[in-house]
């Protein structure tokens, strides 16, 4: 990408696009465009067409998508599989025809198999049976891999997929129903330690273990991959370590200074017992997270205080 060339960043205001839109300014990249969902519906094709038809983007990183937690994934399945399956066939179509020359589609790791060997390598996509809680949500996903792929092949068009791991930092959907754990946990202990409570609910067992990336990591990551990756194959993105979902209630404890217990509530779905993604596809090309889990813990629980009070 040339710093001026026209880069669109769909889902500008998520939590990833954010951070792409982010991390290009940083760079110096003049010439972005976005459109707030008031301006575009993403899932009305037309629209999206006369966007892509008006304005002619070169680049396209597809950052938009219906995203929530576990119980919002297993609460709304046909909103998360209608939803991210029209976004995405809408932008990759546009982008299709109206010359883009290259389009970056976030997937994410529930894609892979619920038991798949750990750490997940690329190549196990498509091996064994998902995690039923999102299940939908990775169909849709699975969808927008193929269909990059399969215009790839067919059409001769470069379009890359790289597979987050979970994702946390500024702009993240810190609402207790229907968010991830991490800012459900930040927001928990905060409110916690504000009101006193004695304890603080932690869905689920505890045991199961979960991969964070701090999401300016993943801004950069995809960033990079743009510039230096066009293989039709996915790539992870991911720091290569995980942690027990009871060992990041007590990290995030510490960190806020809550001085009361951690219940577990064991009626709530623990999900997939184990989601590691292996990053030596990533590393090899030549980018690596840096950000320690309790820096990006700290600097998420400050933009939260900062932001969301
Ligand atoms: O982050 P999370 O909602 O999604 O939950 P997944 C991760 C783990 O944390 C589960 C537990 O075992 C939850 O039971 N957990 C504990 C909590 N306390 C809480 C809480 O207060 N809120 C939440 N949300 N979880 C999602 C998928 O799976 O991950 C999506 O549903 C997507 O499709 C996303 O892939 C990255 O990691 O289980």
């Amino acid at each position: 990408m040339e710093k001026q060339e026209k880069i669109f960043i769909a889902g500008h205001r998520g939590l990833v696009g954010s951070a792409i839109l982010r991390n290009l300014e940083n760079q110096g990249y003049s010439n972005l465009l976005y459109r707030a969902s008031s301006e575009m519906d993403l899932r009305n094709q037309q629209e999206v067409l006369e966007f892509f038809k008006s304005e002619e983007p070169e680049f396209v990183f597809l950052a938009a998508a219906k995203v929530g937690g576990i119980i919002a994934n297993n609460t709304y399945p046909a909103d998360f599989i209608r939803d991210n399956l029209m976004i995405q066939n809408n932008i990759i179509d546009a982008s299709y025809k109206f010359g883009v020359k290259k389009l970056l589609f976030l997937g994410s790791t529930c894609i892979y198999p619920k038991f798949a060997p750990q750490p997940m390598k690329e190549e196990y996509l498509l091996t064994g049976e998902l995690e039923p809680t999102n299940e939908p949500y990775a169909i849709a996903k699975i969808a927008g891999i193929k269909m990059c792929q399969s215009y790839n092949r067919q059409y001769g068009t470069k379009y890359i997929s790289v597979m987050p791991t979970n994702l946390y930092g500024p702009y993240d959907n810190f609402d207790l129903e229907t968010s991830h754990v991490m800012p459900a946990l930040i927001r928990k202990f905060h409110e916690a330690k504000e009101n006193e409570s004695s304890f603080v609910e932690v869905w689920g067992t505890g045991n199961p273990k979960r991969e964070f990336l701090y999401v300016d990591e993943l801004a950069d990551a995809c960033v990079f991959i743009m510039n230096h990756y066009e293989e039709n194959e996915i790539v992870n993105i991911g720091v290569g370590e995980d942690i027990s979902i009871g060992d990041l209630a007590r990290l995030i404890k510490d960190i806020v200074g809550f001085k009361g217990a951690i219940r577990f509530d064991s009626s709530k779905p623990d999900g997939t017992p184990r989601k590691l993604v292996d990053v030596t596809k990533l590393n090899k090309l030549g980018w690596k997270a840096e950000t320690s889990l309790e820096q990006g813990i700290k600097q998420a629980y400050k933009w939260f205080m900062d932001n969301q009070l």
